[in-house]
């Protein structure tokens, strides 16, 4: 009998293909070191200084190049800047006195070369510069780099809680387990910030911005010190969320007006508390009014109020305010893109100099293709950052391939002209525009327990470019893609080049699946998966889709020009012209700027509704593109990467054919207009679209 079971497992063992999922699981993150053959550009090592981030050094060129001895017979030399350096590697007085705190200089002198910083934290910087030059097949014979980062302030916000569920987290549980710290000090901690330091994040804020009074009571403080302790060497500031209602919360206060001396004082109290645990601690992060979050407006205070209160309590000890502009509640009458501008900018100019204002990308809500907000640029006195949303709540959560670089490069690089030409949203965030010297960006983190960390191997890539504009917003989403995927995947010319043709549209084509020509808010409703453009029926207006797209018998578009709710008048006279006609508005933006008709004829001859439909289809072809190169460049990819990358596209391709078909179906009830001949019918009908339910979808509010 026995003998006949293991026969019978021989044979099956034979016919069945066993899948095998050894190999790369995405850990190491962009640092797969051995992904290539490079040895250390020098002979020999020498770290000088003995601080945890100098010892953080030295094992990250021991991990980089294990046994690999340098062939050249210099040394690499990490050390601060003294005179001596300075002569020996023929540093210019005029160059050095450019460094600033977190900067860097890489310098070649013979055989020799060095990194030198001011700080510790750059001696960090510059030596993952190097072993990117290094791993990204840079020649080095001539190396003399200068580096500062642009902004001074690069956080990532995770929105987790503290069970560990992630608001809109699409990897897994946090990574942060609140429950075990402060003893456990789990591996994971130092690997995040050993990758947040590689591409230069200095801030991290750990929790929900809706958040939890909990967080600041002393049993968590704990917990936070012992985090903040873990990612210090690795220069990261810990900031927290708060709740504005904790003094009512915590200790039984009877308001939290921030008016109120009580809880002035109250505040004072918790930010030394907090300090005295977490002496570099960087500020709160705050969410006031907006989505039910309680804030100065519940007691008649304005949002300056509010964060001049706290600003007051961080201000003795060096900490700032990231105070959120993500406002639309208090005017519901009046239409949603609107709001933020107009509760903000009359408070320009009220703000203490601890303050900034942490501003959305568009003027709605991390849409896979906004315009760029018309607060950027419309506070000359108050300092902005910019919030860009990393994880792919609208991007197709953790299984769609969409690489973000474009994105964020798009927003950064658009030119708000409000000091005409080039006054780009990256010179009001830079701090350059009006001469800021506080300055922050904020990107909203996509991590989780899965192996890999962003629950898709390209959603790594997200995280790597905001870092990496974080550092430089003048590097381009392209060299930042070419980067990425030489340390991840290959550093196969053929196959780099074939991954960058995948990556670089891949944005695009979410748009076109899911909201073309400015379209925009169509998904379904709390989960956020899936389209849902017919809903209408939740509670606020301007949650439901049909209020952002307005189809009609007529046509289609919200009309945001002068006839319309005028939200054109919030920009710059050059982008009001602009807008104002749909013959200049950008035909990425039409339907976000005008309400135009059906049989609207585009510059290309085509009616509105044949160009939209065919953009839904280009789309869905975009992503069986994508599979086709993939497949080939598997000759050059791990076999796990490459299989995980594999499955996750035929999931994007199911979907983005959902999000079309569901779409067209639904448009087409409306518009009554045939769609295109030579395009593939619909599979699948409107009602058991609509029917679809998903009670169990990640990452819910
Ligand atoms: C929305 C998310 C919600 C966040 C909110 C915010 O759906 O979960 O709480 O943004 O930024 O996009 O506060």
């Amino acid at each position: 009998m026995r003998i006949v079971v293991c026969l019978l497992l021989l044979i099956s063992a034979r016919v069945m293909a066993v899948p095998d999922f050894s190999g790369e699981d995405g850990y190491r993150l962009w640092q797969r070191y051995d992904v290539i053959d490079a040895a250390l550009p020098a002979a020999t090592l020498k770290v000088v200084g003995h601080t945890e981030t100098h010892n953080i050094i030295r094992d990250e060129f021991r991990r980089a190049f294990a046994n690999r001895v340098g062939q050249s017979r210099g040394t690499l030399l990490v050390q601060k800047i003294t005179p001596e350096l300075q002569a020996r590697f023929n540093l210019q007085a005029d160059v050095t006195a450019q460094l600033g705190d977190e900067g860097f200089i890489l310098k070649r002198h013979g055989n020799d070369i060095l990194i030198t910083a001011k700080t510790d934290i750059g001696l960090l910087y510059g030596s993952y510069h190097l072993l990117r030059l290094v791993f990204i097949q840079q020649p080095l014979d001539s190396l003399s780099v200068l580096q500062n980062p642009k902004i001074q302030r690069r956080l990532l916000n995770h929105w987790d809680d503290l069970d560990r569920h992630t608001e809109r987290g699409y990897a897994g549980e946090s990574i942060f387990d609140w429950h075990r710290l402060p003893l456990d000090k789990d591996q994971r901690y130092y690997d995040y910030a050993r990758a947040n330091a590689s591409i230069g994040i200095n801030g991290m804020v750990p929790i929900n911005v809706n958040a939890n009074a909990l967080m600041l009571t002393p049993m968590y403080l704990q917990k936070v010190k012992a985090l903040a302790d873990i990612v210090r060497p690795y220069g990261i500031k810990m900031y927290l969320s708060i709740k504005f209602s904790s003094p009512q919360q915590l200790d039984g206060l009877d308001t939290s007006d921030p008016l109120d001396p009580q809880v002035q004082k109250w505040w004072k109290h918790k930010a030394a508390e907090i300090y005295q645990l977490i002496p570099d601690f960087g500020g709160f992060l705050v969410k006031a009014n907006s989505e039910g979050q309680p804030g100065p407006g519940d007691y008649g205070r304005t949002h300056a109020e509010g964060a001049n209160m706290l600003a007051s309590a961080l201000k003795p000890h060096g900490g700032v305010v990231f105070w959120r502009a993500f406002v639309y509640a208090n005017n519901p009458a009046k239409e949603r893109s609107l709001q933020a501008y107009d509760e903000f900018v009359p408070l320009d100019g009220k703000f203490m100099d601890n303050v900034i204002l942490q501003v959305k990308n568009g003027p709605i809500d991390f849409q896979p293709r906004e315009p760029f907000s018309p607060l950027f640029g419309a506070t000359p006195e108050t300092p902005l950052a910019m919030e860009l949303q990393i994880t792919q709540e609208y991007l197709g959560f953790s299984t769609h391939l969409a690489y973000l670089g474009t994105l964020f490069e798009e927003a950064m690089d658009a030119d708000t002209h409000v000091k005409g030409p080039g006054s780009t949203v990256a010179k009001v965030v830079d701090g350059s525009l009006y001469n800021h010297k506080l300055t922050g960006i904020a990107g909203v983190a996509n991590t989780g327990m899965q192996r890999n960390w962003t629950g898709h191997i390209f959603a790594q890539s997200n995280w790597y470019a905001f870092g990496r504009l974080a550092w430089d917003h003048t590097l381009s989403a392209k060299q930042i893609a070419n980067e990425w995927i030489k340390q991840t995947l290959t550093v196969q010319p053929e196959a780099v080049r074939q991954v960058e043709a995948i990556m670089m549209p891949s944005r695009e084509y979410v748009v076109e699946y899911m909201t073309p020509l400015g379209l925009h808010h169509l998904m379904d409703s709390g989960h956020h998966y899936g389209p849902g453009p017919w809903v209408d029926n939740l509670g606020r207006a301007d949650w439901n889709p049909v209020y952002y797209h307005r189809a009609d018998k007529q046509g289609i578009g919200l009309d945001r020009t002068a006839s319309g709710t005028d939200a054109v008048s919030q920009y710059a006279p050059y982008w009001q012209q602009k807008f104002a006609n749909p013959e200049t508005t950008p035909k990425e933006l039409l339907l976000w700027f005008h309400h135009l008709p059906w049989d609207y004829q585009l510059e290309n001859g085509e009616t509105l509704w044949n160009e939209l439909v065919s953009y839904y289809y280009r789309g869905v072809d975009g992503v069986s593109d994508m599979q086709q190169r993939w497949q080939q460049v598997k000759p050059y990819i791990d076999a796990n990467q490459f299989r995980q990358v594999e499955m996750a596209l035929s999931i994007q391709q199911q979907e983005a054919q959902w999000w079309r078909d569901a779409s067209v179906l639904y448009f087409q009830t409306i518009s009554e207009r045939p769609i295109p001949t030579g395009l593939p019918k619909p599979a699948g009908s409107l009602k058991e679209f609509q029917s679809r339910k998903f009670p169990y979808a990640p990452g819910q509010g």
